[in-house]
């Protein structure tokens, strides 16, 4: 290690660092093959009882890991890394019709028109006593900035609240410790027309002067959960890339990483690193909720979108808000300070005390460690150098508890396990470091596959750390798996902390590209799981309660069908009186209530989705048939044995055809029994 950090250093001063971390990689791909021989010894052949979970039995974990690039939260049990659902936050999805069907297509609104994809980067989930409760699960939109709360007792996606003033929504969202407030950072700062609200016209000449970042103070309703955009404060124009709230005795305090305090507007990878440090943001998120309640705010116009599903009609609607209340730290004293930090910080992590805030600079050599009672120290004493936009910059020494040495090469990310031990990734050096919190001595490094972003230990970034495991999140996968074309798999791997030494237990591949992640124990979330949505309960408009409601309408140029699916078969199931160019909406409702038997509904020709729908919802396909035919529907979800007889036809006549509409399902009488078994009671 020492041998490639001086090789990088040598590089560094040479052609500058960001070349270098270039050359990292060049030089972890040239040993890669001896690292896998390496590797494969280390390995015990007993790690295989550890993550086996016997079939029938449940995981002792849910991990809830972000999609990146697809928008989506997949959620792993561990040990075992089985897949267990992928829920579609920011991205339609067809597999349940999920930004199609016409209930959940507001969700996906945004400024900015209907936008079906998102970057999604971080999961937090929400807090009680700065504990994981296992409620719901928010997360970001780091392109279209949004933020999006998921509910954990249906693993469905809520609300989404678009973030205005925010370009880049990556240093987000961090919950404080009873969710009073989900904070949500910008990464680009962009120029803000505080007259007429929003992003303004400017030259990117005058980047410096007139390009400005925000934070977003979101607050979240105790019992329901519902966010409110409370206010933002507008900060100096750097990039901001993490966040992490205090805790303990610095519970009122959240920290940001920046980067570009260089203000650089073009070939930031040299232009963002020439500083020798940036800077960690550190705000007094109580204070800031103090001084906007006490007028200290200032309003601006703004346009942003507000989704939100009913619980009861499973309906989204979008509210466009347009203002939003700010607060400047000029004029704030004491709710906003920066500590130097090692050039392009990404990680901010608090230790479960409270006490020390790790640094994670990607182009340093070493890892600080901020202590916060030194920090309130150095308030008390005024130990400022200087100040940027009317924010004091603490000495680097004064707040400095200490620098953990020759850590590795490229530190992303920090957790902890409860046990006074930090664990740390290595970009560039491909591995997890393990270092005491006290002494800042490294105590143990385990290579992993490859180039890993962030890890997460379940509870590792709250009050008590649930230490026993670890999964690092590898950006690169090179030889780890069978090869399927230019593209390989991402993957997690999951690594045993309980011991002394790290203990690699599994690779498990995952969907795209994750970048963070939330854990916690099964026992937290799985007692909530809702089995299906009780059909009294169902306030959908269109809702058919029971078969001998359902009905087909024609408004105009509109068909209306009010249709029933239950195991084997649609009400109704045979339709007439469509014409070409008719716009026609299936309202189908699910009357089942038993666990686990979601409908599809699918009609050929449509260039939506399917859309399947929970027992006891009702969800609605918007379909234009362009031909006429007789086309046949059908449900898409395996159902029943008679699964493949659950199927219809609606007739489409020529425009302007004198068709009556007309709408049927036969008759009810006995199903013959099969191989002369008992008969049941069904329809054909
Ligand atoms: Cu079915």
């Amino acid at each position: 290690m020492g041998k490639l950090l001086g090789k990088l250093k040598t590089i560094a001063s040479d052609v500058g660092l960001p070349l270098a971390l270039i050359s990292g990689l060049f030089l972890q791909s040239c040993s890669e093959s001896n690292r896998s021989t390496a590797k494969t010894e280390s390995v015990d052949e007993d790690v295989a009882k550890a993550v086996y979970v016997a079939p029938g039995k449940h995981d002792e974990l849910y991990s809830f890991l972000s999609g990146g690039f697809n928008g989506q939260v997949s959620v792993y049990g561990i040990p075992s890394g089985r897949l267990l659902k992928v829920i579609p936050v920011f991205s339609q999805f067809p597999e349940n019709g999920y930004g199609y069907n016409e209930e959940t297509r507001p969700m996906l609104m945004t400024s900015h028109g209907f936008v079906p994809w998102d970057d999604l980067h971080h999961p937090k989930l929400s807090r009680a006593e700065g504990m994981a409760d296992g409620r719901w699960l928010f997360v970001n939109g780091n392109n279209t900035p949004r933020v999006a709360r998921i509910d954990l007792t249906t693993f469905e996606t809520v609300e989404i609240m678009e973030i205005p003033n925010s370009a880049g929504n990556h240093c987000s969202p961090y919950p404080t410790n009873n969710n009073e407030y989900i904070l949500a950072g910008t990464r680009f700062s962009v120029p803000l027309d505080l007259a007429k609200g929003g992003m303004g016209d400017a030259s990117l000449e005058e980047y410096k002067d007139k390009f400005r970042g925000s934070i977003s103070f979101i607050k979240v309703d105790k019992d329901k959960g519902d966010m409110e955009l409370d206010f933002q404060v507008l900060v100096p124009g750097f990039d901001y890339d993490l966040a992490n709230g205090g805790k303990g005795p610095s519970g009122d305090w959240v920290f940001f990483t920046t980067y570009n305090t260089e203000k650089a507007r073009t070939m930031k990878e040299l232009g963002a690193s020439q500083n020798d440090k940036d800077y960690l943001a550190a705000i007094n998120w109580k204070l800031a909720a103090k001084y906007a309640a006490e007028g200290k705010a200032h309003e601006m116009p703004a346009n942003y979108y507000h989704n939100k599903l009913d619980h009861g009609t499973h309906k989204a609607t979008s509210t466009i808000k347009k203002k939003v209340r700010y607060l400047l730290p000029e004029e704030c004293p004491g709710m906003m300070y920066l500590l130097p930090a090692p050039k392009s910080p990404h990680g901010i992590d608090v230790d479960p005390t409270g006490e020390y805030m790790v640094v994670n600079g990607k182009l340093a050599s070493t890892l600080p460690v901020f202590s916060f009672s030194k920090m309130q120290k150095a308030i008390e004493d005024k130990a400022f150098d200087g100040e940027v936009n009317g924010i004091p910059v603490f000495k680097y020494d004064a707040v400095l508890y200490g620098e953990v040495k020759e850590p590795g090469l490229g530190p992303l990310h920090t957790e902890f396990d409860g046990k006074g031990n930090a664990y740390s990734t290595m970009f560039v050096s491909s591995e997890v470091v393990k270092w005491n919190v006290k002494d800042l001595k490294v105590l143990d490094r385990m290579p992993v596959y490859y180039s890993p972003g962030h890890l997460m230990i379940p509870g590792g970034d709250t009050k008590e750390p649930y230490g026993k495991y670890l999964v690092v999140m590898n950006k690169i996968t090179k030889d780890r798996y069978l090869p399927t074309g230019p593209e390989l798999v991402h993957s997690a791997q999951l690594i045993d902390i309980s011991g002394d030494k790290m203990r690699m237990l599994l690779d498990f591949p995952t969907l795209a590209e994750p970048h963070y992640a939330q854990g916690i124990p099964a026992d937290k979330v799985a007692p909530n799981s809702v089995k299906f949505f009780k059909l009294d309960e169902n306030t959908h408009p269109e809702a058919v309660k029971k078969e001998a409601d359902a009905s087909v309408t024609r408004q105009g140029k509109t068909v209306k069908v009010n249709m029933t699916s239950i195991r084997s078969h649609f009400v109704p199931d045979n339709i007439e009186g469509v014409q070409v160019g008719d716009t026609v909406i299936f309202h189908v409702t699910n009357l089942e209530q038993d666990w686990d038997v979601p409908h599809g509904f699918a009609v050929m020709g449509a260039d939506n989705a399917e859309t399947l729908i929970m027992p006891g919802a009702t969800q609605s396909l918007r379909w234009v048939p362009k031909q006429a035919g007789v086309y046949p529907f059908y449900c898409t979800d395996f159902c029943s044995a008679l699964h493949q007889e659950m199927q219809g036809y609606i007739r489409v006549s020529p425009k302007g055809s004198n068709v009556p509409i007309k709408f049927s399902s036969g008759e009810k009488k006995p199903v013959p029994p099969p191989n002369g078994g008992p008969a049941s009671a069904g329809i054909n």
